[in-house]
């Protein structure tokens, strides 16, 4: 079997509990066949020359780990500027909080470079190469510029916007052209993957030929939705860890009389958390049943703490948190319990099972894990309830949820109080239909398939995909 080759912005070391989704999801793809992962190290070099960095190696299993160091001034303009002030708020609907910077996509196409001549050496003929979001859309342009014919896939674990949307990026036609360098693309739900095709046919003049794949500048490419899943009986496994148990029992023994609503997010403006605070106080508000009773413990880990939208999100929500509680609260009660830290992930099956809802209501989000992870952990004979956003990609998967617009905090309060409200037999109706979901689309799924249509797209022999 041919070896797999994985790039992403990070790595994760497949032998430890890792923090995120990416990479739990890629840490589990290669450790199942072995292969080489290659990254950023997280190290920046002050003062050091751009498009350059030192390589570290090390081995994990049966894994070669390759991580590079960047410059200041490539870090900034790549990762902080570019990725995430430029491509993550437009792929988000953001525009108005898109910066695009000057020197930003200078340097984004500076590292991507960079990466290739890193990698390039490192590779083999018939390694299968699987490129990881949109920090890296022009990596195997790049190294199909250096000479490499391998097959070569890509995909984007967040939204891909409609075409006007997509159409207002500075240098939009240059970013698309350099799809066309990969095999295949992958996206997460079919309404991106429309989007995506619209954009390539109306924008890029491509052709859509019989097979499916899409022509252009000379080369075809296929591109189709992959939705990305957890392992779910690995997750199910950390309940038994020392930690979630006591996490689970201290939190029943405090909500014994009360009742627990959940929110896991990264603490980023896609995930909608003012609304969501603002929706729980409508909630307090409307159905006064729930005060003294309904509690929202919401862990916002800190993310990309040097952009400032970061630093206005968790102004904002810090101020509302602190309103509720005070408008709201009681000597023994508090309706919000706020954290603003990483937990440890051991611990986090324990908060999903004590939780009897749990609130997923991102304004966008290319899939959404904490959503599959909190079916995943109810216990099947008295599950709790999933409130979903619609905008979330993983709405077009998870039907049975209570699927909401986070827009409308009315219906949102509304919907919650159903959620709270909702009787046993529907609990477990709505849960078994989601848990069928999430098991047949896993994380297994979700390589197996994109690795096979990777496989099936390149026939034999057939000329590369030119950059
Ligand atoms: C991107 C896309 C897509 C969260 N807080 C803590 C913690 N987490 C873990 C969750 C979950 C993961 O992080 C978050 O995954 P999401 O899917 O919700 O979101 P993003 O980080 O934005 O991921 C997203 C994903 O890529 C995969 O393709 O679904 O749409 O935006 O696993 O449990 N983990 C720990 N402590 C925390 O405080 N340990």
């Amino acid at each position: 079997m041919s070896r797999l080759v994985v790039i992403s912005n990070r790595i994760g070391d497949p032998r430890k509990v890792a923090a995120g989704g990416l990479a739990v999801a890629l840490g589990d793809a290669l450790a199942s066949r072995g292969g080489l992962w290659f990254g950023w190290s997280g190290k920046i070099i002050e003062g050091g020359a751009t498009g350059e960095g030192d390589l570290h190696q090390q081995r994990a299993g049966n894994v070669d780990l390759v991580t590079i160091d960047l410059s200041r001034d490539d870090h900034d303009a790549y990762y902080t500027g570019y990725s995430n002030q430029a491509l993550w708020p437009a792929f988000h609907y953001r525009l108005d909080l898109a910066d695009f910077g000057s020197g930003f996509f200078a340097g984004y196409q500076r590292v991507n470079r960079l990466f290739a001549r890193k990698l390039a050496p490192l590779l083999r003929d018939d390694d299968i190469i699987w490129v990881h979001d949109y920090h890296l859309i022009p990596l195997a342009s790049e190294l199909r510029a250096l000479g490499c014919r391998q097959r070569i896939g890509f995909f984007l674990h967040i939204p891909l916007p409609p075409p006007p949307i997509l159409a207002a990026i500075p240098g939009h036609e240059w970013l698309m052209r350099s799809f066309f360098a990969y095999d295949l693309v992958g996206l997460q739900t079919n309404a991106d993957a429309d989007h995506f095709s619209r954009f390539l046919i109306d924008e890029a003049h491509a052709e859509r030929l019989p097979d499916g794949r899409f022509r252009a500048y000379g080369s075809t490419m296929r591109a189709q939705a992959f939705p990305i899943g957890i392992d779910v009986d690995e997750f199910r496994g950390l309940a038994e860890s020392p930690e979630s148990r006591e996490t689970e029992a201290t939190l029943k023994a405090q909500y014994a009389h009360r009742r627990l609503l959940v929110g896991i997010d990264r603490l980023d403006y896609s995930k909608g958390l003012p609304r969501r605070l603002k929706a729980f106080r409508e909630l307090l508000a409307n159905y006064p049943e729930n005060r003294n009773s309904a509690t929202l413990i919401q862990i916002a880990s800190p993310t990309r703490e040097s952009v400032d939208a970061y630093a206005d999100i968790r102004r904002e929500l810090e101020s509302l948190a602190g309103e509720i509680n005070g408008n709201y609260g009681e000597l023994a009660w508090m309706p919000i319990r706020y954290m603003h830290r990483t937990w440890a992930r051991k611990r986090l099956p324990g908060l999903y099972r004590a939780a009897c809802v749990a609130l997923v209501t991102p304004l966008r989000d290319g899939m959404n894990l904490v959503a599959k992870e909190y079916v995943a952990m109810q216990d099947e004979d008295n599950p709790g309830v999933l409130v979903l956003s619609r905008f979330a990609g993983a709405a077009e998967q998870m039907r049975e949820a209570l699927l909401v617009n986070p827009y409308d905090i009315p219906a949102t309060a509304q919907t919650i109080q159903r959620a709270l409200q909702m009787p046993l037999a529907e609990r477990r109706e709505r849960h078994a239909a989601l848990l069928k979901t999430i098991r047949e689309y896993d994380v297994h799924a979700w390589r197996r398939d994109f690795l096979r249509v990777l496989d099936e797209t390149v026939e034999p022999g057939a000329p590369p995909a030119a950059a």
